[in-house]
């Protein structure tokens, strides 16, 4: 009889076959698109310069960076409210890794890129290359830059003097000892969408020029941030302020002193989040918290926006960036894992699964690198007026598309692992954790798609006519090509529906408004298909690039119009759509 020595599994023996875990090359050599992508978009000196410190950073983002971000993850920070002495002193502990991170994000000038301006209008691309590889291995260390980022732009716009203008130096710094983080404090109870209404921070006027901040600020993120920028209320001599938008004022304040010491503040807690838990999020009191005026006084929101901007560039950075990141794990351990007799790589539904997912990362990296460009035109002055009117329709439409691109591409990553994709210590259920945050933060799917809608029917049509404009000049050379010219025409054909319907829908507000996520969602399909296009077509496009832009345009380019034939917007809509919701319930 056999020993039962030899039998699997037998005493302490837990069986001989270990599953491969799936392993992460260089980053930055494993992306063909992001390689071929910035090759066509810059000058070929500048090409050759970026191309070598991505090269090189393409590996540490897989090894140190990576390692770093999954520590942070491990040991998420804790809020010390109290010394032993029973003094209050509201500490935010966070673990020597995320310290490590905010050294290399200086020391790689994650920052500083986008300022220097050594490359003048691509150095924004070049950043935002960058910003994408080191994303997912970060461990949600993209937020403090983002944050940090938009504060910079704000500081640069107002042409600040005082502390806010010295703190532009900070902000930039490629010093560790040197480089500073920001917070962005908008969120208070009563609301973090509708601001006007929801912000009850008040600002007290100081004789020194200063003011003394007063309110509660119920999201904030990053806390162990240097300084911040948020938003109050001016009161008067007579202790009024003046309700709205109108009476919003933008502020600049330090955390701490020079000892430690917080700025009037009180950290009430750290919230219990679903996800980003490396990431300490708190709930903070201004009791009399030193700040700087930097808007004009009632322009808060509009200063501000400058910063939302940013941030809302950098939430599409990371939801593309997880894709890459799951995508990429996905098909490794697809060449690893063997069922049915075959390695699922070589099971044509599963790849057929993973090409879908492929086409929805390479459209999502197009569509940042994008804003890389216009943001870079904008800053050096080299922008035309169709490239302003794009930047400010689009940074809403990538914000709320791809994070909905990412969470349906993230789950569907998750699921190509099986059980291991659901596990905590396989590190791929954090990613759909953090995946979620951003459809909410930086302004939700709805609240973006209402401000889509704004910008397009505020301007006479002059948006509209930019967006149609930039299509067409990206698609006509594919036109030309036989591989091509479908595509090119279907993008073509979904602009013609997509303004017959804003021409249908037009002094109908309430169907406009209901139409607005369709809408948003209807420019991203198609700026992304036309992006796809401009790619295939280029002298040096892979059989790839081009069968990719050809399965994007194969898909539904104006679900707008589909629903508005699918009666979704007529007059009855939003009472049939009240009575569905709220068939049965006690309300
Ligand atoms: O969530 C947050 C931070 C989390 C961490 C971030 C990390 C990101 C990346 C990480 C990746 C891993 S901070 C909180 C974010 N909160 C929001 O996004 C708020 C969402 N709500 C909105 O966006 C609303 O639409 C509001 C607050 C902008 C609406 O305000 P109001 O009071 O209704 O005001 P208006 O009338 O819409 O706008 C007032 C002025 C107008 O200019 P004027 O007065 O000249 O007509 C607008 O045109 O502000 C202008 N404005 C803008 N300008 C409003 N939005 C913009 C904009 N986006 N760009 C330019
Ligand atoms: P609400 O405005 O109450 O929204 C509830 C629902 O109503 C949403 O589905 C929304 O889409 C919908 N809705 C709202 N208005 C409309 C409308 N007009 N039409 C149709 N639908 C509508 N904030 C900061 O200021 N700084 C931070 O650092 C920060 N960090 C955060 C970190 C995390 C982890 C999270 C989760 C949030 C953070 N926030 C921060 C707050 C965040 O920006 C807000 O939660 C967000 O903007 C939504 O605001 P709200 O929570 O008030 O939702």
């Amino acid at each position: 009889p056999p020993r039962e020595a030899d039998v699997p599994f037998a005493r302490a023996a837990i069986g001989s076959f270990f599953q491969g875990a799936p392993s992460l090359g260089n980053q930055y050599a494993e992306d063909a698109l992001l390689r071929g992508g910035l090759k066509r978009l810059l000058p070929p000196q500048v090409f050759a310069e970026v191309t070598q410190d991505l090269q090189r950073f393409g590996a540490r983002v897989s090894g140190e960076i990576l390692s770093l971000g999954q520590e942070c993850e491990a040991n998420p920070p804790r809020l010390q409210q109290f010394d032993g002495w029973g003094r209050r002193v509201d500490h935010i502990l966070t673990c020597p890794a995320w310290k490590k991170l905010k050294d290399i994000s200086a020391e790689e000038g994650l920052i500083a890129i986008g300022y220097e301006r050594k490359y003048a209008r691509w150095s924004r691309v070049y950043q935002v290359a960058k910003l994408f590889l080191f994303s997912p291995s970060s461990g949600v260390f993209l937020c403090p830059l983002a944050m940090t980022d938009g504060a910079t732009k704000v500081l640069e716009v107002m042409n600040s003097s005082g502390p806010p203008g010295e703190a532009l130096g900070h902000l930039t710094s490629r010093d560790p000892e040197h480089f500073w983080t920001s917070g962005q404090w908008m969120t208070e109870r009563k609301g973090g969408s509708d601001v006007a209404y929801g912000t009850e921070t008040v600002a007290l006027p100081q004789e020194d020029g200063t003011y003394k901040l007063f309110g509660f600020k119920w999201f904030t993120s990053a806390t162990d941030a240097d300084m911040t920028l948020t938003l109050a209320r001016i009161m008067d001599a007579r202790g009024s302020v003046i309700k709205g938008t109108r009476g919003l004022s933008l502020f600049f304040l330090k955390l701490r002193d020079e000892q430690g010491r917080l700025n009037g503040l009180e950290i009430q807690r750290l919230k219990e989040k679903l996800g980003t838990r490396q990431l300490a999020t708190a709930e903070l009191l201004l009791d009399g918290a030193q700040a700087h005026l930097i808007s004009q006084e009632g322009r808060g929101v509009a200063t501000i926006a400058n910063m939302l901007n940013i941030t809302r560039i950098y939430n599409a950075i990371g939801a593309v960036s997880f894709m890459r990141r799951v995508v990429n794990m996905a098909r490794e351990y697809a060449t690893q894992r063997f069922v049915f007799g075959k390695l699922i790589k070589d099971h044509p539904l599963h790849t057929q699964t993973l090409a879908q997912m492929e086409v929805q990362t390479r459209g999502g990296l197009l569509l940042v690198l994008e804003m890389g460009r216009l943001l870079g035109l904008e800053e050096t002055n080299a922008a035309s007026a169709q490239d302003s009117h794009l930047l400010r329709l689009l940074t809403s439409v990538i914000k709320l598309y791809t994070a909905k691109q990412a969470m349906a591409v993230v789950s569907e990553g998750l699921e190509c692992f099986g059980g291991q994709g659901y596990m905590e210590d396989t590190s791929l259920a954090g990613i759909l954790r953090d995946t979620q945050v951003l459809t909410i933060w930086e302004g939700t799917t709805n609240v973006l798609a209402l401000d889509t809608l704004h910008v397009l029917t505020r301007s006479q049509g002059q948006v509209l006519q930019a967006f149609s404009a930039s299509v067409q000049e990206k698609v006509a050379r594919a036109s030309q090509q036989p591989e091509l010219a479908p595509s090119a025409r279907r993008l073509q054909d979904a602009l013609g529906r997509l303004a017959g319907q804003l021409e249908g829908l037009q002094g109908h507000s309430n169907s406009m408004e209901m139409a607005a996520r369709a809408l948003a969602y209807t420019l991203a399909r198609i700026y992304i298909g036309a992006l796809l296009v401009e790619h295939a077509a280029w002298a040096e496009a892979s059989p790839s690039d081009i069968y990719a832009s050809q399965r994007w345009c194969g898909q539904d380019l104006c679900p707008l119009d589909t629903a508005q034939r699918a009666g979704c917007y007529g007059a009855d809509a939003v009472g049939r759509d009240m009575a569905l919701v709220y068939e049965a319930s006690p309300a």
